[in-house]
C-alpha cells in the first residue's frame, strides 16, 4: 500500500510522530503553490520564511531515508495549487491513501476536505500536535453560555490543566493568577533590550527563484542576512537567547514602545511557534523554568505575563476562530466603511508613531502587540477603517500571520468588528497612551497635547469622536463608560468641534 502525505508550510516540525518510522511507502509532499502565494499580497519575508523552513524540512527528511515529493516554485510540472499536485503525486505512486495534518485555516481545511471527498482513495486527518487544545476546546469550555466569552476563565483553566505555575495545592504560584498590574512600565533606554538574533542564512538565490516565478510581495526582502530561524535548532537557540536576555524584563516592559528598538523585551517566538518549529507547551515550561531556577533573575509577574500569552491568548484566540468562521471575516458591528490609507503600503504618513509602527512592519515584517494594536489598530479604529481591509493587510505583513490567529485578532480584539464577543472593550487610545509608553510623540510634527488646533495630534479628535460616534453602544460598559460619558459631558460647542475635526482628519487621511 503506497501512502501520500502532505505536508503545509505551516507544519515544519520535524519531530512530528509521522517520521519516527522510514517507510518507503510512505511519499511526503511539500509544495510551494501560487494558490497559497497569491490568497493575499504577502511580506517578502514571510514568502522566504515559509519556502526556506519547508526546504530545510524536506533536507533533513531526505537525509533521515524518508521519500520526498518536493514542488519548487519555478518547476514546470508544478501545477501551482495544493489539489492539482496533490492529485499529481498519487498518480506518480500510485498510491491507496492520503493523509494529511490538521490545517490550522479554515479555507485550507475547506480545500483539503473536498481534496479527500474527491480523490478517490482512502483518507485520514491527524493532529498536528501543535496546540494545547482541540479545535473546539474554547467553545466547549464556555458551553451553552451566551454573549462574550472572556479570557481570563479560560486561561485559568488552561494553567489548571498544564499545571503551569500551579503550586502543589493547586493555588497559583505567588497566590495571584494576573500580575498585568505590574506589567505597564515605559521603556526610558535602560535597561539595554537583547540584541537582535542574528540569523546567518543567506536567501538571495531563493529570492530571486521567487521574484523569476512572477510572486508579488511587499516590503524588505532581507535576503542577504535573513534574520527568522528556519529550522527547528535555530528556533531553539532563539527560544534560549530569549530566556535569558528577553524575559526578565518582558513583564516590566511588555507595554512599552520606543524608536530605538522594535521589540524590546518581546520574544519574537510567533513565527516559531506558528510554523510549528517549537511547541507552545515546551515554550511556556522553558519560561516556567527560568523563572524556577532563578526567581530573583526572572521575576513570576514576567514569567505569568509571557505564560498567558503562550497558553492563553494563543489558544483562545484559536479556539474563537474555529468557532465563529467562515461568518467571523465579514464582521462590521460599527459599521466602519473608510479604505485603508494608501501609507499603510509605504510607511509615508507624518504622524511618528504610525510611521514606526507601519514603517517598521514593512522593513522587518513584525511588530510588537502594542504596536498592533494601540497604535495601528487603534488608528484603524477611531478612523473607521472598513475592518475587512484592515484584515487582508494584518494578514500579508507580519512574519506570524495565519488567519486562526490574525482575524480574530484583527476583526475581533483591534476593530471590534464582532460586537464585542472576544474584547470586553474596544482598545483605543489617543495621544496621551502613546506619549506616556513611547517616545514617538518627542520627534512627531503633531502636538499630543492638542485636540483641534491645525497641529493637534489627529488621534485625539479621532479617539473622541469615536466615543461619541458609539456613545450609545459603550455608555454602560464598565471597563470604558467613563471615557464615553466623559465624550457625553463635553459642551455641545466643543462636541460639534471634534466632530468636525475628525470629519476633516478623515477626508485628508491620505496626507496625514
Ligand atoms: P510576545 O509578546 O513575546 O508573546 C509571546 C507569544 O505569545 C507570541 O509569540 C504569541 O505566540 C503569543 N501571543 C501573544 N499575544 C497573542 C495574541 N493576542 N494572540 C495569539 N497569540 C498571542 N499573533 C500572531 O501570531 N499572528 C498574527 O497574525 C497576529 N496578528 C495580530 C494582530 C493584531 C491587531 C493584534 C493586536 C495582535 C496580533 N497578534 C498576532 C498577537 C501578538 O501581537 C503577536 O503574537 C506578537 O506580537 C508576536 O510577537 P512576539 O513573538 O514577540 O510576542
Ligand atoms: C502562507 C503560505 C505561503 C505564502 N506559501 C505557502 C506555500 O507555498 N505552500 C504551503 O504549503 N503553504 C504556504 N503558506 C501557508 C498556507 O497558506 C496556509 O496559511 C497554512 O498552511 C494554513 O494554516
Ligand atoms: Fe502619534 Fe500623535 Fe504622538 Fe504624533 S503626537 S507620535 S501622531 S500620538
Amino acid at each position: 500500500m503506497s501512502v501520500v502525505r502532505l505536508i503545509l508550510g505551516d507544519q515544519l516540525d520535524p519531530g512530528h510522530p509521522w517520521y519516527r518510522k522510514v517507510d518507503p511507502k510512505v511519499t511526503y509532499v511539500l509544495m510551494e503553490v501560487r494558490s497559497e502565494t497569491d490568497y493575499v499580497l504577502h511580506h517578502a519575508q514571510k514568502v522566504l520564511a515559509i519556502f526556506a523552513g519547508m526546504r530545510r524540512l524536506a533536507d533533513r527528511l531526505r537525509a533521515a531515508g524518508h521519500r520526498v515529493r518536493y514542488f519548487r516554485i519555478g518547476d514546470a510540472d508544478n501545477a501551482q495549487d495544493l489539489a492539482g499536485n496533490l492529485r499529481k503525486v498519487l498518480a506518480e505512486r500510485k498510491a491507496s491513501r492520503f493523509e494529511h495534518q490538521e490545517p490550522d485555516e479554515w479555507r485550507v481545511d475547506r480545500v483539503l476536505a473536498e481534496f479527500r471527498a474527491g480523490c478517490g482513495v482512502a483518507s485520514a486527518v491527524v493532529p498536528s500536535g501543535h496546540f494545547l487544545d482541540a479545535r473546539d476546546g474554547v467553545a466547549r469550555h464556555f458551553g451553552a453560555a451566551r454573549g462574550r466569552w472572556l479570557m481570563e476563565p479560560y486561561y485559568r483553566a488552561m494553567r489548571r490543566r498544564t499545571g503551569i505555575l500551579m503550586d502543589a495545592a493547586g493555588e497559583p504560584e505567588g497566590g495571584k493568577w494576573n500580575f498585568d498590574h505590574d506589567n505597564r512600565k515605559p521603556w526610558k533606554g535602560t535597561p539595554p533590550p537583547p540584541k537582535p538574533w542574528d540569523g546567518a542564512a543567506d536567501l538571495r538565490g531563493l529570492w530571486e527563484e521567487i521574484q523569476a516565478a512572477g510572486v508579488r510581495t511587499f516590503g524588505e526582502p532581507s535576503a542577504a542576512r535573513f534574520p527568522w530561524p528556519l529550522d527547528r535548532e535555530e528556533a531553539l537557540a532563539h527560544l534560549r537567547a530569549f530566556l535569558k536576555r528577553g524575559l526578565p524584563d518582558f513583564g516590566d516592559y511588555e507595554d512599552a514602545m520606543h524608536s530605538s528598538s522594535d521589540r524590546l523585551f518581546h520574544s519574537r517566538l510567533s513565527h516559531a511557534l506558528n510554523l510549528k518549529l517549537l511547541n507552545p507547551l515546551e515554550v511556556a515550561r522553558a519560561a516556567e523554568a527560568a523563572h524556577r531556577a532563578d526567581p530573583g533573575r526572572v521575576p513570576l509577574a514576567a514569567t505569568e505575563g509571557f505564560v498567558r500569552q503562550v497558553i492563553g491568548w494563543r489558544e483562545y484566540i484559536r479556539g474563537v476562530y474555529w468557532a465563529r468562521m467562515p461568518d467571523y471575516a465579514e464582521s462590521n458591528a460599527l459599521g466602519h466603511e473608510l479604505p485603508l490609507p494608501s501609507w499603510f503600503w509605504t510607511g509615508e504618513v507624518r504622524m511618528n508613531c504610525l510611521r514606526h509602527a507601519v514603517g517598521q512592519s514593512l522593513a522587518t515584517a513584525y511588530a510588537h502587540h502594542i504596536q498592533r494594536l494601540m497604535v495601528i489598530g487603534s488608528f484603524c479604529l477611531t478612523a473607521g477603517v472598513r475592518p475587512r481591509e484592515v484584515d487582508r493587510w494584518f494578514l500579508g505583513v507580519y512574519i506570524d500571520a495565519f488567519e486562526w490567529v490574525e482575524l480574530p485578532n484583527v476583526i475581533g480584539m483591534s476593530q471590534h468588528a464582532d460586537g464585542g464577543f472576544l474584547g470586553s472593550k474596544p482598545y483605543c487610545g489617543a495621544a496621551a497612551y502613546v506619549n506616556k509608553m513611547s517616545d514617538y510623540c518627542k520627534g512627531c510634527p503633531y502636538d499630543p497635547k492638542d485636540r483641534l488646533g491645525p497641529l493637534a495630534c489627529p488621534l485625539n479628535a479621532l479617539y473622541w469622536d469615536f466615543w461619541l460616534r458609539h456613545a450609545e453602544r459603550f455608555r454602560d460598559n464598565p471597563r470604558i463608560g467613563m471615557a464615553v460619558r466623559q465624550a457625553i459631558g463635553m459642551p455641545e460647542a466643543e462636541k460639534r468641534a471634534v466632530r468636525a475635526k475628525a470629519a476633516a482628519l478623515r477626508a485628508d487621511i491620505e496626507s496625514l
